[in-house]
């Protein structure tokens, strides 16, 4: 039986629709998907870099944790990964947000991601996908933070089939 899994996608380097297009047809390649619409976003953190694109995806997958970071990390190789700061600019980045609604405490993994619920760029896609979802017991649709978004929407929910 397949997991219900989020993935938060963001991009501000390189031609970022396209990677983020690809990144998501190299998903589809694991279990069914479902995407958000496309968002720009101005950064959080460093402020002297560009906007990003954010989306987010539901994957239905039976692959296990540690595993699926695995391909998400070989995903953002394969998109030209360079790791240069914190919080700064990126060609892919791709977190896992949410796993069914496991909590996993693990080196290399926290689920739900840390900031999920902080983040306007990955709860109002969220929010595209799922209305319902509750993150830490606490319901999306009712955070604060969505009444006044930073982000602004580009495309609708077809924007990787264009
Ligand atoms: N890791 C732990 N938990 C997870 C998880 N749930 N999903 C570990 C993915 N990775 C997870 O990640 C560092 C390590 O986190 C990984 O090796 C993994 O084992 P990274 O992607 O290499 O590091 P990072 O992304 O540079 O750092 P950080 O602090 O995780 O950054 P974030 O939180 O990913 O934020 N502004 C806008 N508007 N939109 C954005 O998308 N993104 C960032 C990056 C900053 N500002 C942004 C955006
Ligand atoms: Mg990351």
């Amino acid at each position: 039986m397949s997991i219900t899994t989020y993935i938060g996608m963001g991009s501000n380097l390189g031609d970022s629709r396209q990677l983020l297009q690809q990144a998501v047809r190299q998903l589809q390649t694991l279990g069914q998907v479902q995407v958000s619409r496309l968002y720009q976003s101005p950064p959080m953190g460093p402020q002297d870099q560009p906007h990003y694109l954010n989306a987010v995806v539901q994957l239905k997958t039976d692959l296990d944790p540690l595993i699926l970071l695995d391909v998400l990390q070989q995903f953002e190789h394969d998109a030209g990964r360079v790791r240069l700061r914190r919080w700064g600019e990126r060609t892919l980045d791709l977190d896992l947000l949410l796993y069914a609604d496991q909590n996993i405490h693990h080196e290399r993994l926290t689920v739900p991601h840390i900031g999920l619920l902080e983040r306007d760029f990955v709860v109002i896609p969220l929010l595209d996908i799922d209305p319902t979802l509750v993150v830490k017991g606490q319901k999306l649709k009712d955070l604060t933070l969505i009444h006044d978004p930073s982000l602004t929407v580009i495309e609708d929910q077809n924007w990787v089939e264009k």
